[in-house]
């Protein structure tokens, strides 16, 4: 695994899991923990039972004893990573977003469909699909049960930097995040709307704010004269990026990633509304489901609360009897269960890289139209052919 912060932490805590609680076709070695300070990746490697530590990723991807290269860096780096490890014939998950930009985004898709010629395979870490109650969302959608798709509404909403003393971190710098709010968060409503409708966003129109231009410099990155607190640096992404979009069944989005919506910590809401019924799901209610059915007996219709924790529910065969709640870190490991099973199945783990570029041209498509202002602007892909479109 390349790299050790929030999602090093979430990585390995699948990595290790999913082995004890899954019947495996083949056990991962958590083998090599890289990152850029020795003293920092040996002590994370002791926390988090890594067996190795180096500081050259380059050197680690070549080693033949490697066979699964795990990228949890900042953006920034994603796309030579990933491009080396596939030449190298190692198989590679990356974290969401797949890149900073579609053009990287397009380099690391194509060496992905060349390495899969070997066999040779990459996902992307868009986990929230791996939520039970996303699964089974999606499930209900595809079975027709909310019949036709009119409306997705998802909304990512955090807090954490409201406060404006928060200081100036990676994920606020557009040279090693790319965007802001909109990348990092954003990304994954536009997946997992996808994912549970089956669709795809094929225009955008959108506004991003940058709300607090200033923070704190980290006192890693202060200078030797000034104290952290004194130092400012400039924030160079948004805080949150708001956009609508049409999707190429016919259906139409609304969405929100904000940094900024305070009192909200990591609630990720996704509602879709059809012409049967509708399923809402949110990320801080992760165990549960909502579903209305609208050809119910009059009288009895109501947005039911299905808990979703009953052993034929995804996943959960593998956890606890009912009513025993999973966690945030359980799609991580649902992720390292699903990717090791499609490597010795030899057959492609999804999110694909393919599916990455798209998300990605879907967040460059919201930035373009918010620089445009909010003019409507493709995707790429295909627009739906719509009778009486405005
Ligand atoms: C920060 O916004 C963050 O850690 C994202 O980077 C993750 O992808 C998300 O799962 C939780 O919030």
């Amino acid at each position: 695994m390349i790299g050790h912060g929030f999602m090093g932490a979430a990585h390995s805590q699948g990595w290790r899991v999913a082995p004890r609680f899954f019947d495996l076709p083949a056990r991962p070695e958590m083998a090599l923990l890289v990152g850029r300070n020795a003293q920092t990746t040996s002590a994370a490697a002791d926390k988090w039972g890594w067996t190795e530590t180096s500081t050259d990723w380059r050197e680690a991807v070549a080693r033949d004893d490697i066979d699964i290269v795990d990228i949890v860096t900042p953006g920034h780096s994603h796309v030579e990573i990933a491009v080396a490890a596939l030449a190298a014939g190692k198989h590679v998950l990356c974290e969401k977003p797949l890149a900073n930009t579609a053009t990287e985004a397009q380099a690391m898709a194509d060496a992905a469909a060349r390495a899969a010629e070997h066999g040779v395979f990459a996902m992307v870490g868009f986990t929230y699909r791996r939520v039970p109650a996303a699964t089974l969302a999606r499930d209900l959608v595809a079975s027709g049960a909310v019949g036709e798709i009119r409306q997705v509404r998802a909304a990512y909403l955090q807090d954490w930097l409201v406060d404006a003393e928060v200081p100036l971190a990676w994920r606020l710098q557009k040279d090693l995040a790319g965007s802001g709010a909109l990348g990092d968060i954003g990304a994954h409503a536009i997946d997992l709307a996808q994912f549970i409708t089956g669709q795809r966003l094929t225009s955008v129109s959108g506004v991003m704010q940058t709300f607090v231009a200033e923070r704190p410099l980290l006192a890693s990155s202060a200078g030797l004269g000034g104290t952290a607190a004194a130092e400012r640096g400039a924030v160079t992404v948004d805080d949150v990026a708001l956009f609508t979009g049409r999707f190429d069944g016919g259906a139409l989005g609304s969405f929100e990633a904000t940094r900024m919506s305070t009192g909200r910590k990591n609630a990720l809401r996704i509602e879709v509304a059809g012409s049967r019924g509708a399923v809402s799901f949110d990320l801080e209610d992760l165990n549960a489901l909502g579903f209305y059915d609208a050809t119910a007996p009059e009288g009895t219709r109501g947005f039911t609360r299905i808990l979703v924790t009953e052993p034929q529910h995804p996943y959960l065969a593998a956890w606890w009897p009912a009513g025993h709640m999973l966690g945030y870190e359980h799609g991580f490991t649902h992720q390292a269960k699903d990717f090791v099973e499609a490597i010795v199945a030899g057959t492609q783990p999804e999110p694909s890289f393919a599916a990455g570029l798209q998300v990605q041209r879907v967040l460059a498509a919201v930035e373009q139209s918010a620089d445009a202002g909010s003019a409507w602007t493709t995707t790429g892909d295909a627009e739906p052919a719509l009778a009486g479109r405005p």
